[in-house]
């Protein structure tokens, strides 16, 4: 059995732009984090995911990047982000970097050589074609851009001012690895590894996630950077199954710590299409997904509910409403005493909500407002395409950070880049932090749990047979037995075991002894050990 610091920590991911504001531009900053990091200290998370921070144009907000090796000016500079690293390591916090090397900004000096001639030194940087194939771009239309300057077409999955990179080429490899021990030696604690399922990919085949030479290319990427020290390396990995997991986490096979595999936030669900149509949530499907997935065996996994380009939990698949508190605690107790390393979107743990959207003018999303266009040019109406936007839309995620019931939430002294939820009054840190019931106390025993029980982290996972829309699982370690039992669902429901609570761990109802038969109430969630 491995065992390692990112098997037992908790991650907290920030969005820059959206976390913290110290200067009053209304983006949120690198001081704003340092700012922010006692909070999470608070909190007992053991390191942040930090979504991109380094130069861009900002078409994707960070995800198009054109210097891997400089800071956004509206994000800070290099010396703020050293400040950063030593002041997270004062507490013992590790600081994990957003790596996006599936593909650069437009603006990035590799291709604004590559575009220049087709003899350039830098242009099989790139991926260039005389004709167009049928590959789609995430973002709506072909993955194709033509450009005048050369008369050929340069391939972006993702939108056309993010050009991919050309990973046929070794001089990418080599770019891309000198790049990572730059950051190595700055002393960072690994790397989240944007969309990096997609760098093995066979254009003229048409194939994008899991081509044939990925894992070779993580195994080089392994034994060139990061491989031997000890640093968290999760890879996005959209089309994970168990056993692709296995293949990029087994330890023996030198590649990444983890995966961020998608199943559970994709397919449960009772009906089909494209994430802006899908609607019927299956607790069943849920359960099966992820005892499916418990069951990993070689790997290691992540487990999450939000993050930058996911709606709100509470909204998406809890209740908002009446049973904001209860929803948002019961998915976080279901979630932290499975296997597997969790991570915490900001805002998680206040029980923050997807935003009340009513007009596209109120949305910045590259992939919102080209979905949007697709649409209406297909006949969509505008409110049927606000409502998938409201219901799954990125910038749910991406409104400031709730830090006040002040104005802007105390997020910024200026003007937001994104509205501030109107719903920061009754929702914020400050509010949380002064009520030992709210769902931040929840997050933090959570925390506190894993750190002191390795049943947490390493015990064997059993999902039991209950009511549909009750998810119940056993944790067995060392001879013990725990039991997570959890109602997904506005009405209560009949939960019947054998079992005796020997020690009830959390619960976010009030106290409950007899857990023989129970009646559950609406999303009422706890966790005992158990006989
Ligand atoms: O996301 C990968 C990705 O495929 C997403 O665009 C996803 O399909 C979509 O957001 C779900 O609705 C990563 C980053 O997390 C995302 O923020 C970037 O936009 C994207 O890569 C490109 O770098
Ligand atoms: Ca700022």
């Amino acid at each position: 059995m491995q065992k390692n610091w990112w098997q037992k920590t908790v991650v907290y991911q920030i969005y820059p732009r959206s976390f913290m504001d110290a200067n009053a531009d209304g983006i949120g900053d690198l001081q704003g984090i340092i700012s922010k990091l006692d909070y999470l200290k608070d909190l007992g998370i053991g390191a942040i995911w930090l979504s991109p921070v380094y130069q861009s144009p900002m078409d994707d907000n960070g995800y198009d990047i054109s210097d891997y090796r400089a800071i956004a000016e509206e994000f800070g500079t290099m010396a703020d982000m050293d400040e950063l690293l030593a002041e997270a390591e004062k507490r013992d916090i590790k600081i994990v970097m957003d790596l996006v090397v599936n593909h650069t900004s437009d603006e990035h000096a590799w291709f604004v050589e590559s575009r220049k001639s087709k003899d350039n030194k830098y242009r099989d940087y790139y991926i260039w074609r005389d004709e167009p194939n049928g590959l789609k771009s995430t973002f709506s239309g072909s993955a194709w851009q033509f450009d005048e300057a050369t008369g050929q077409y340069f391939l972006h999955i993702f939108s056309k001012r993010q050009p991919d990179l050309n990973w046929e080429n070794p001089a990418v490899h080599k770019e891309v690895y000198d790049m990572m021990n730059f950051w190595i030696d700055k002393g960072i604690g690994g790397f989240r590894m944007d969309v990096i399922d997609l760098i093995g990919k066979e254009i003229d085949q048409e194939i994008t996630g899991n081509g044939p030479k990925l894992h070779e290319y993580l195994q080089e990427m392994n034994h060139a950077t990061f491989g031997g020290k000890n640093l968290l390396t999760v890879g996005e990995t959209w089309g994970a199954t168990p056993e692709i997991a296995e293949l990029y986490s087994a330890p023996e096979r030198d590649e990444l710590s983890m995966v961020f595999q998608f199943e559970h936030i994709t397919n449960a669900y009772d009906d089909e299409g494209e994430k802006w149509d899908k609607k019927a949530f299956s607790v069943p499907k849920l359960k099966e997904i992820f005892a499916k997935w418990q069951g990993l065996e070689k790997g290691w996994n992540s487990l999450f509910w939000d993050n930058h380009d996911l709606p709100r939990i509470v909204s998406n698949w809890g209740n908002d409403g009446q049973y904001r508190v209860q929803s948002a605690k019961a998915f976080a107790i279901l979630l932290h005493l499975m296997k597997g390393t969790p991570y915490i979107y900001q805002g998680e743990e206040l029980g923050m909500t997807n935003f009340p959207f009513e007009d596209i003018s109120q949305v910045n999303d590259v992939e919102s407002r080209n979905m949007r266009l697709e649409r209406l040019a297909e006949g969509y109406s505008e409110e049927d395409i606000m409502a998938s936007i409201r219901r799954v839309g990125r910038d749910n995620a991406r409104t400031p950070m709730q830090w006040t019931a002040g104005e802007n939430a105390g997020f910024t002294d200026g003007t937001p880049w994104l509205a501030v939820n109107p719903n920061h009054q009754e929702i914020n840190a400050e509010l949380a932090l002064n009520d030992e019931d709210s769902v931040f106390y929840t997050y933090k025993e959570l925390i506190r749990l894993r750190k002191h029980n390795d049943w947490v982290i390493y015990g064997d996972f059993e999902l039991l047979d209950t009511a549909d829309e009750v998810f119940a699982y056993l944790r067995k370690y060392k001879g013990k037995k725990y039991l997570v039992v959890v109602n997904l669902s506005d009405k209560n429901n009949q939960f019947s075991t054998g079992f005796v609570c020997r020690e009830l761990l959390i619960h976010n109802y009030d106290e409950l002894t007899d857990i023989s038969r129970l009646n559950l109430l609406p999303w009422q969630a706890f966790a005992c050990e158990v006989e």
